[in-house]
């Protein structure tokens, strides 16, 4: 169906892989295009919870943007491809879902900031995490000088930045740029059992807990919290809400249904 990604779906899960492993899944103008159709597609699924984004292959995540078919883009073409990725990558930041990017390798440029828009990262230990690109005379351009410096702070994002210095897991999870380290082999097994443990909870609560702070993120404290109340109060009105207190106090499993 697609011809730059792989998807796979089960309980609940989407398994969705960049696809370009001969140039370690660099992201060309078809794939984000493919990327942000795709993803279009999933986020009005009631039956899918949580996205994991991986890479195919065994060396990389994404090794960023397609720098062959930049390296001829006129200032029109790269501000396209500027706003397809605005688009993709905004898509995985605001869907209902959760999204968790397995980092199986090089997450550079584009890939980087792919990582970052997701909701998670999980490092394998060969995971290589960098923005190169002001050394290749340009600057991150599909949001890593914002998503970069939310995440890390603004010293250490300048630092990567201007350096282009690449790191390994260990420093990104030291950073707070990767949530968690594991084995390469046993990566995929771990983004599962996170959602495993995700989509046991509620997962309308989660959307909402999920656009809360996505949405006070960008915006000062006390709006932050005008926005957590709206939402709180919007969670009062579902099944879940009612489901989740009433098996508590009667001592068993939750069922919570609601999305
Ligand atoms: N683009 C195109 N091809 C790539 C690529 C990339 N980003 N990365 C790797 N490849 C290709 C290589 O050219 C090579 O192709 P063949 O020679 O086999 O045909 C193949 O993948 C295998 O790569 P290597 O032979 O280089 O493999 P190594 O293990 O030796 O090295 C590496 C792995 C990841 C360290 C190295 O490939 C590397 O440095 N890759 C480039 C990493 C990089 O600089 N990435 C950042 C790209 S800049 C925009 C907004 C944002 C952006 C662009 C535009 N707009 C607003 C328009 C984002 C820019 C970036 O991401």
């Amino acid at each position: 169906m697609y011809e730059h990604l792989l998807l796979q779906e089960e309980g609940g899960i989407a398994l969705l892989s960049i696809n370009n492993p001969k140039s370690l899944n660099a992201l060309n103008s078809a794939t984000l295009q493919e990327l942000n159709d795709c993803l279009k597609s999933l986020q009005v699924r009631k039956d899918i919870r949580v996205v994991i984004v991986t890479g195919a292959g065994p060396k990389a995540f994404v090794a960023g943007a397609d720098i062959s078919e930049m390296v001829n883009a006129t200032p029109a073409e790269g501000r396209a491809m500027a706003l397809l990725a605005d688009e993709a990558f905004s898509r995985l930041e605001k869907m209902p879902q959760v999204t968790i990017a397995a980092v199986n390798g090089y997450a550079l440029g584009g890939g980087c900031e792919l990582a970052m828009a997701c909701d998670i990262r999980i490092a394998a230990e060969s995971a290589v995490f960098g923005q190169p690109e002001c050394g290749l005379g340009i600057l991150p351009g599909f949001g890593g000088t914002q998503r970069l410096a939310r995440l890390v702070g603004k010293g250490r994002a300048k630092e990567l930045i201007f350096t282009c210095d690449r790191i390994d897991a260990q420093e990104a999870y030291r950073i707070g740029l990767a949530n968690k380290v594991v084995a390469k082999d046993a990566l995929l097994d771990e983004c599962r059992a996170m959602a495993g443990r995700i989509l046991s909870k509620g997962s309308y609560a989660i959307s909402l807990a999920k656009a809360s702070i996505e949405s006070g993120m960008d915006t000062d404290l006390a709006s932050g919290l005008g926005l957590e109340a709206t939402n709180f109060g919007l969670s009062f009105a579902t099944h879940d809400k009612k489901e989740g207190m009433t098996a508590f106090l009667e001592k068993r499993p939750a069922d919570l249904t609601d999305f």
